[in-house]
């Protein structure tokens, strides 16, 4: 099959999936979002797939976050309509796979790249991936699942931290506060990922989907839907457009 916005390759038990828009720095847009969609479903499906990869192509960037381009001229109800419908493609979808899905986090992840690599079973990075959420930068909030996943992997007060001041942390710090599973030089990535896909695929599959079940079913609450909310709401206030016409001009913005 071919697509336009990544590459996949099939291993021997696993598929590696590399967003390929290395000059937009991977950035998420729809199509992407559907892409990935297509062949996260087939791996599912496939019993013989045991595992996912997913990294970026480029030495710069897993996911650059939403495409700001794409949702500038979004309204208040294409805002949470659009969220409603990323996270049922996407990060949702990810995070109720009974096949482990690793992130392989090779530059930049930040605001929905980052709620990529969080709605992802686990995550590996190299030592020069940055991690944030500029989301309030842009006058929005993370609106894919970041403001409930963010707190569950690394508690409530590094996520307020993060997501209230939007700064940028590097891999050592992102690993100190169990953003992220392991840290490795940037050669090393891919074949940490694969040694990881290695130990887990000795076991059980019905088990390992099973346990993620139960895992992700410990934190089931409301938070999602207030997010999808009030992410939807970022969208009608002028603060919104000053953000993004802010990062569309090159300029710091005035709010
Ligand atoms: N979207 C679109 N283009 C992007 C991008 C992005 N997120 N990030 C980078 N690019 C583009 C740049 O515009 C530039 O394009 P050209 O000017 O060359 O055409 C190219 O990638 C290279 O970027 P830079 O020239 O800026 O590279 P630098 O090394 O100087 O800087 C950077 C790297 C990562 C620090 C910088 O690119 C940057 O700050 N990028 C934006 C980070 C960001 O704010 N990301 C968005 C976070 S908000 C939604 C649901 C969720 C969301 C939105 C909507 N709906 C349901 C509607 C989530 C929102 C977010 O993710």
């Amino acid at each position: 099959m071919e697509f336009q916005n990544l590459i996949y390759d099939t291993k021997n038990n696993f598929v590696l999936i590399t967003i390929n828009r290395p000059k937009k720095l991977n950035a998420l847009n729809q199509d992407l979002i559907e892409e990935l969609n297509h062949v996260l479903k087939y791996a599912e499906e496939d019993d013989a797939v045991r595992a996912v990869v997913i990294t970026g192509s480029g030495e710069k960037a897993f996911v650059a976050g939403a495409d700001i381009k794409e949702f500038s001229e979004f309204t208040v109800a294409q805002g949470e309509d659009l969220a409603r419908k990323g996270q049922a493609l996407l990060f949702d979808f990810i995070d109720h796979m009974s096949t482990p899905v690793i992130a392989a986090i090779n530059g930049y992840a930040l605001g929905g790249g980052l709620e990529l690599a969080l709605a992802c079973h686990l995550r590996i990075a190299c030592e020069e991936a940055k991690f944030g959420f500029p989301e309030v930068s842009l006058g929005l909030i993370p609106g894919y699942g970041g403001t409930q996943r963010l707190p569950q992997i690394v508690g409530k007060s590094h996520a307020m931290d993060l997501i209230l001041t939007a700064r940028m942390l590097g891999a050592e710090e992102a690993y100190d506060i169990s953003l992220i599973n392991e840290v490795v030089k940037r050669e090393e990535l891919l074949p940490k990922a694969y040694e990881i896909v290695g130990a887990i695929t000795k076991n059980a599959p019905h088990a390992i989907g099973q346990a993620i079940k139960a895992i992700n079913n410990s934190f089931h609450n409301e938070g999602y839907e207030i997010e999808k909310q009030s992410f939807g709401k970022c969208f009608g206030t002028t603060d919104f457009k000053e953000g993004v016409d802010a990062f569309l001009n090159k300029r710091k913005p005035r709010f």
